[in-house]
């Protein structure tokens, strides 16, 4: 079968063709995909099975730029992977078709996209320690610590990734404080703050300068690659991490750093606008909880880990694996600094803040989280810990 992009109607035909509970009967078909790249339909029968097929088209839908389709390949793989790394934490994917760049996965209905009920002020109380067995799992048992490293520089080349990888040097690393191509979003209430505090901040430009150079050689572990709160389905007691197309060999800290900052915009939008269904107060102690341990959280469970299953005998040096870490943290914070200022200042924004309606209430909250991005980026320590980063967000003072 040679390559042709899906439609609603084709989907269907498509699924039965290649999975054996789809041959007979009716089933409905919905094109899902809310993203810039690819075309998501999910396919259902009532009371019977459904899945998900997502395929990769030539063009980018929303800009219409071309991207190799091969991305798909490298997501199917990289989840598979990541399933084996944190199993529980990531939908099944039950094949990939390379002719046609597509796969298919587990439909996850009964769950939500986080970043969706955040906005809506619902509580996850196993969440921290849900995303935090998941992290570990996936990059301690991607890295040089735990595989062989022949088998690790085979893998750094078979999920090289650098079409998305350029994605992400130029919108996390580049065009918000560049504004190079002029795309950075104009919101005129922070227009003379954000050329203050970002345009012309050059001490700024620096340290992002590091945190890119970072992203571009520091290839540690199979990364998600853009662990956004979109990027996760939740429903209570269960998480599921998908959609891993940025996904490559990569720093540690930059899968944690861009978790930690998108829970703050949460925190952002529920301190000046919230809007849920929780009682306020109860939903902000439960993602304060969250933000601060998930750091803490990740550490234990790493060091644990690391005991457990690192075999290389040098590596296991006593001290070693704390160093190591204080590396990861000094990463992590970084990261979550240039993902709050490029979610913020950047063309790619987030819905936490962007669809907040009052515009001062927007404005008020969009300066903590650029002031808290510069805070994390120009003081990232070994030894940061969990609240440091709840404070953070007090960075901004009128
Ligand atoms: C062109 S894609 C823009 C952004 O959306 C994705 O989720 C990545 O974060 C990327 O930077
Ligand atoms: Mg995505």
């Amino acid at each position: 079968m040679s390559y042709y992009l899906l439609t609603e109607e084709t989907a269907i035909a498509y699924a039965r063709e290649k999975l054996p509970q789809f041959k007979e009967g009716d089933f409905n078909c919905k094109e899902i995909g809310d993203g810039n790249l690819n075309y998501v339909f999910r396919i259902w029968q009532e009371g019977g099975p459904s899945v998900i097929i997502k395929q990769a088209g030539d063009l980018s839908r929303l800009s219409k730029v071309p991207y190799s389709r091969d991305r798909n390949r490298i997501e199917a793989e990289i989840m598979k992977r990541q399933g084996e790394y944190a199993t529980g934490f990531v939908p099944e994917i039950y094949f990939y078709d390379d002719e046609m760049t597509a796969m298919a996965m587990e439909d996850m209905t009964g769950y939500t996209v986080m970043r969706t009920s955040l906005n809506e002020g619902v509580i996850f109380p196993t969440f921290a320690e849900d995303i935090t067995d998941y992290l570990v799992g996936i990059l301690l048992k991607s890295s040089d610590l735990v595989i062989h490293p022949k088998d690790k520089k085979e893998a750094v080349k078979f999920f090289t990734n650098p079409e998305l990888c350029d994605i992400t040097e130029r919108f996390i690393f580049t065009d918000p404080y560049l504004n190079g191509p002029g795309r950075n979003p104009d919101f005129e209430p922070n227009r003379d703050f954000v050329k203050k505090e970002i345009y012309d901040d050059t001490a700024i430009h620096a340290e992002a300068a590091k945190m890119k150079y970072i992203f571009m050689t520091k290839a540690e572990s199979l990364l998600h690659g853009d662990l956004h709160t979109g990027s996760i389905f939740v429903k209570e007691g269960s998480t599921k991490v998908f959609d891993a197309e940025f996904g490559f060999y990569g720093p540690m800290g930059f899968d944690i750093g861009l978790l930690m900052a998108n829970l703050m915009f949460a925190h952002a939008r529920a301190t000046c606008a919230y809007v849920g269904n929780a009682p306020k107060d109860e939903y902000l102690k439960w993602l304060e909880d969250t933000i601060v341990s998930i750091p803490e959280l990740f550490k234990t469970k790493f060091i644990a880990a690391f005991n457990e299953l690192c075999a290389d005998p040098m590596l296991k040096t006593k001290g070693y694996a704390h160093s190591l870490l204080g590396d990861i943290m000094s990463d992590t914070a970084g990261m979550c600094g240039a993902e709050l200022i490029r979610r913020t200042v950047g063309l790619a924004g987030v819905a936490d803040l962007r669809a907040i309606e009052d515009i001062e209430a927007r404005a008020v909250a969009e300066r903590k989280c650029v002031m808290a991005g510069k805070r994390m980026m120009t003081y990232r320590f070994q030894s940061m810990s969990g609240q440091d980063y709840l404070d953070a967000m007090e960075a901004y003072v009128g």
